[in-house]
C-alpha cells in the first residue's frame, strides 16, 4: 500500500493535501511533512485547512503555508491528498468538491475503517499518527535525506501530540528509532516544541480547568469519570470550545479511572469526548452507539438531549 502510494502519488505535478477540520498536531504535522515530501520532489503543492489554525500549532505555518481553501485550485489541481482522516465529510465545506471533482483522491491515515473511494488509500490503524506515516514515506522512498530541520519538527509535533508525549500503547520501538531520526536530522531539542504546543496557554484557561474539576464525578466504583461541561463555563472564563483540548486527562489521571468522558454543551446538542486508559471499555464502540466514532481509547460523538441525559446515557451505555 505504501509503495503504490508513493509511486502514484508523484506521478502528478499539481497536488493539494487536505488536513480536517478542527485540526490537532498530528493533522498539519502530517500534512506538512507530506507537502514538502512532494514540494522537493518538484511538484506544486498547496496546503488546505477550512479552519484556522490553534494559537499553539501557529509556528507550523511558518515551515509550510496552510491556506483557506482554494477553489480555483481545487479545480485546476490534477490530485487531492487528504490526511489524518479517511472520510471527506471531516474535510470541511469543500467535501464534496473533493469527491465531485473526479480527480485521482488519496488518503495516509491512522484512523480505522476508511472508506473505499481512494485511488490508494495508505491506512495502518496500528500506526501511532499519520506523521509516523508519512516518515515511512520518507523512509521507504529512500528520500531520508529530505527531512531537514522543518520536515522534522513538523513530524515530530504530529508524533507528539497524537501520542500523548509517547505514552499511549501505539508507541513501539519504530516510533522512538522515528523520533530518533527526526532529532538528529532536524537538530532541534525537543523541549522547544514541548514549550510551544503545551506552555502557552493563558490565565482564562486555567480558569476553564477550575471550572471543569469542579464537575468532576465518578461512577461505577470510580472506574468511569465525567466531565459534564455547561455552556455558561465556557461564557464566564471566557473560553473557546478549543480551551477544552486536553482537560479529560485530569479526569483519566484519577488512580481508580479506566474511562473518562468530556461532555459539553454546544449547538444545542452535547458533544461527548471518550477515552480510556485500559483495555477493558472500547469507547470506539461506545461511540459508534451514539452515532460517532474513533479509535478504542479515544473516540468522539455527539448526544441530542441536554447535558443531564447525556450523562445519564454514558452513566447507563458504559459498563466495567
Ligand atoms: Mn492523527
Amino acid at each position: 500500500m505504501i509503495q503504490e502510494f508513493i509511486s502514484e502519488v508523484r506521478k502528478h505535478k499539481q497536488v493539494c493535501i487536505f488536513s480536517h477540520v478542527r485540526p490537532d498536531g498530528d493533522a498539519i504535522g502530517s500534512q506538512i511533512g507530506l507537502a514538502l515530501w512532494l514540494q522537493k520532489q518538484g511538484l506544486e503543492v498547496r496546503a488546505f485547512n477550512d479552519d484556522a489554525l490553534p494559537e499553539n500549532l501557529k509556528f507550523l505555518e511558518e515551515i509550510f503555508p496552510i491556506e483557506k481553501p482554494d477553489k480555483d485550485y481545487i479545480e485546476s489541481c490534477d490530485a487531492i491528498i487528504l490526511v489524518d482522516g479517511n472520510d471527506p465529510k471531516r474535510f470541511g465545506g469543500y467535501a464534496d468538491l473533493i469527491i465531485e471533482s473526479g480527480k485521482p483522491l488519496y488518503m495516509v491515515d491512522h484512523h480505522p475503517e476508511p472508506l473505499d473511494i481512494y485511488e490508494v488509500g495508505f491506512s495502518d490503524p496500528t500506526a501511532s499518527s499519520t506523521a509516523e506515516m508519512v516518515y515511512r514515506i520518507y523512509l521507504q522512498s529512500a528520500l531520508l535525506h529530505y527531512i531537514d530541520k522543518g520536515v522534522a519538527q513538523a513530524l515530530y509535533t504530529g508524533m507528539m501530540t497524537d501520542t500523548g508525549s509517547f505514552r499511549f500503547d501505539s508507541v513501539t520501538p519504530q516510533v522512538h528509532e522515528a523520533i530518533a531520526d527526526l532529532l538528529r536530522r532536524g537538530n532541534f531539542s525537543p523541549d522547544v516544541i514541548h514549550q510551544k504546543v503545551y506552555d502557552n496557554k493563558e490565565l482564562h484557561h486555567l480558569k476553564l480547568i477550575s471550572e471543569a474539576l469542579a464537575k468532576l464525578e465518578v461512577y461505577h466504583g470510580g472506574k468511569l469519570a465525567t466531565l459534564a461541561i455547561p455552556e455558561s463555563s465556557l461564557v464566564k472564563t471566557g473560553c473557546t470550545y478549543d480551551d477544552l483540548d486536553g482537560i479529560i486527562a485530569f479526569a483519566l489521571s484519577l488512580a481508580s479511572v479506566e474511562t473518562a468522558v468530556l461532555l459539553y454543551e454546544r449547538d444545542e446538542k452535547v458533544k461527548l469526548s471518550l477515552r480510556s486508559k485500559t483495555d477493558t471499555v472500547d469507547v470506539n464502540v461506545v461511540a459508534r452507539k451514539f452515532g460517532g466514532g474513533g479509535h478504542k481509547k479515544a473516540a468522539g460523538a455527539w448526544h441530542n438531549g441536554n447535558l443531564e441525559e447525556a450523562v445519564k446515557d454514558i452513566v447507563e451505555t458504559i459498563t466495567f
